[in-house]
């Protein structure tokens, strides 16, 4: 099957994401064309587009990793811990539900797909205010079913994991110093986010061996090249004036 890559379009009303305090005003227009180029990026790295349609009534809907998690050969349905976002998963579901088993998670329970980092064979989930116990403990239960090891990540002061722990291949991650506890992150190889671009990078390493990156963190940007990998910086300041980075507007499967 080919590589797939499940994108959601911007609503008209995603200046009325949700932001944290301090954020710029989010033009939407020009969050529009820049995920236009993010879409770009992904078609030329070899996956094909799917696109579930924007909904007006959820602002945060572009933010499409949150709401479904590809675990082995099933697809976990999440319920969003911010409960103006819960209402975005029914669409999703609806695409996954013909390639993929569905597992959905279950009041009292949270999770944003933003908070889980799969790497070979074992996934790493951040707890924070959007993944709760409950959330950690059905997802859990799913990835180890599919043979898949766990270990919990706990997550201050950022939004996500990925907020501030980003994969640049499956053994190196870019981390924001004190975010998270680093010591859960045990054999991955660590490099830090440049202090002067705290919160600017984010990356998505692409089928075709390129690192998505922004291009808001120049000097991490060079660093992850010195690293030897191929990296493609492009502009996403809208989604990231709504505290979105570059993992969060697809979800990924082959
Ligand atoms: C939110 O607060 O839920 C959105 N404004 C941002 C979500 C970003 N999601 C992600 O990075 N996975």
């Amino acid at each position: 099957m080919a590589a797939t890559a499940l994108i959601r379009g911007v609503p008209r009303s995603f200046d009325r994401a949700l932001v944290r305090e301090g954020m710029p005003r989010i033009n939407v227009d020009l969050a529009s064309a820049q995920h236009d180029g993010y879409r770009s990026h992904l078609q030329a790295a070899g996956y094909v587009i799917e696109s579930v349609p924007a909904d007006e009534d959820h602002p945060d809907c572009v933010f499409i990793e949150d709401t479904a998690v590809i675990v082995g050969t099933m697809a976990v349905i999440t319920r969003p811990g911010a409960p103006t976002r819960r209402g975005e998963t029914g669409p999703v579901a609806r695409a996954l539900s013909a390639r993929f088993p569905l597992v959905e998670i279950e009041s009292p329970g949270t999770v944003d797909g933003g908070d889980v980092i799969r790497l070979h064979r074992h996934l790493y989930i951040g707890r924070s205010t959007r993944t709760n116990e409950a959330g950690i403990d059905q997802l859990s239960e799913v990835a180890i079913g599919q043979e898949l090891g766990v270990t919990v990540v706990e997550v201050t002061d950022v939004l996500h994991l990925k907020s501030a722990v980003l994969p640049i291949d499956q053994e190196t991650v870019v981390v924001t110093p004190n975010t998270v506890d680093e010591k859960a992150l045990g054999a991955l190889r660590i490099v830090y986010e440049a202090g002067s671009e705290r919160h600017r990078f984010s990356a998505l390493p692409m089928r075709d061996g390129r690192v998505l990156v922004t291009a808001a963190a120049p000097q991490t940007t060079e660093m992850v090249a010195g690293l030897g990998h191929q990296v493609t910086p492009i502009d996403v300041s809208e989604i990231q004036a709504a505290d979105g980075g570059l993992t969060c507007m697809s979800i990924l499967f082959e």
